[in-house]
């Protein structure tokens, strides 16, 4: 009986240390100490010993049990320590590998230089003003001393959207509002930012495009407010080393008119294909308040004066930032959109 005994012990003690899984280990489990066990079978002889033998045996029997029972107990948590260990290496992840970049939004170049523009005007006391885009025929000409034949009222060059309701051509109409708004208060001094409509599509020129128009109205201004006031602009956008002329010009909403040019920013003023080989740029238009629309507006031009002046966002951009063609703001490239 003992030799069985220690047979089944080392039988099974080798049969443990050479297993690999979880469910061989469960067979050797239910082979030996199972209900039909080998050792349960073996104990079951016990009955037939009697006196020393049988305690001997009995006690072999339950030490055997309680080694073996231990033995596979412990060979159970090592696979299962392993098995562990082995489905993390498996599901291991890499934390030092870089994360896939987040695409993060922007603001369109158009935007940014809005801004731009606004904070310089912002900077020097100007407050910001907007208004519609569908305007009538009074806001956008009329008031603004646009006779009815100039051209730009032909239906080649304004969108109509009915005999006295078009889209704005210049983003003047909201001066004018806004003069009618705050007349005859004094100072006046705002800028316009906002898209405007035109009849032209080309390769320099879009059918809707953004302008900043400027309006100051005050006691005593002078030509010599608008060259400072633009000249600053200029400086701050462009930075300190441009220079900036005025040559004379007419819009029928002001009198006298310019045009204000600066050294080119390409070039710097030695001459090349964006300037046309002059050294300037213009970049934008301006004069003082003609009396009659002083007067559309509400304020008396014997009592005071004005200065305005309107410039196209997208021509900014294209100087500053150096683009070729007006159209890559309009395609919605993200190549070039993410590079501001
Ligand atoms: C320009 C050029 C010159 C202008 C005039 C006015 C108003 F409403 F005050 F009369 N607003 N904007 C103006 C003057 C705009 O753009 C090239």
């Amino acid at each position: 009986m003992i030799d069985r005994l220690l047979q089944l012990r080392q039988a099974t003690e080798e049969a443990v240390r050479k297993v690999n899984d979880i469910e061989a280990l469960n067979e050797i489990k239910v082979k030996v100490l199972g209900r039909k066990g080998e050792l349960t079978n073996l104990l079951r002889g016990l009955k037939d010993l009697s006196g020393e033998s049988k305690v001997e045996a009995g006690k072999t029997a339950n030490d055997i049990k309680n080694i073996l029972e231990n033995m596979i107990e412990e060979k159970a948590s090592d696979i299962k320590t392993r098995e562990m260990e082995r489905k993390l290496l498996e599901e291991r992840i890499d934390v030092s590998l870089p994360g896939l970049p987040l695409q993060t939004g922007g603001l369109h170049p158009i935007s940014r230089v809005t801004r731009e523009i606004q904070n310089i005007f912002i900077g020097m006391g100007f407050a910001v003003a907007e208004g519609p885009e569908i305007e009538s025929d009074y806001y956008n000409f009329a008031a603004l001393n646009v006779p009815k034949d100039h051209p730009a009222r032909d239906m080649q060059d304004t969108f109509y959207i009915s005999e006295d309701i078009l889209l704005r051509t210049h983003t003047s109409p909201v001066q004018v509002r806004t003069m009618e708004k705050v007349a005859p208060q004094i100072p006046v001094k705002i800028i316009v930012p906002g898209k405007v409509y035109r009849k032209d599509d080309d390769a320099t020129h879009s059918p809707m495009f953004n302008q900043v128009e400027g309006l100051v109205i005050d006691e005593h201004i002078t030509f010599g407010d608008l060259k400072g006031t633009l000249m600053m602009f200029a400086h701050q956008i462009f930075g300190e080393d441009v220079k900036v002329r005025y040559r004379p010009s007419f819009f029928p909403f002001t009198e006298p008119s310019a045009e204000m040019d600066i050294s080119c920013v390409i070039c710097k003023g030695d001459g090349c294909r964006v300037c046309s080989h002059t050294g300037w740029l213009e970049i934008l238009g301006a004069g003082m308040v003609h009396p009659q629309v002083l007067i559309n507006g509400g304020y008396d031009p014997e009592k005071v004066s004005g200065f305005a002046f309107g410039m196209g966002i997208e021509r900014i951009a294209m100087l500053k930032y150096g683009i070729n063609d007006l159209r890559l703001f309009f395609d919605n490239d993200k190549r070039f959109l993410t590079q501001f």
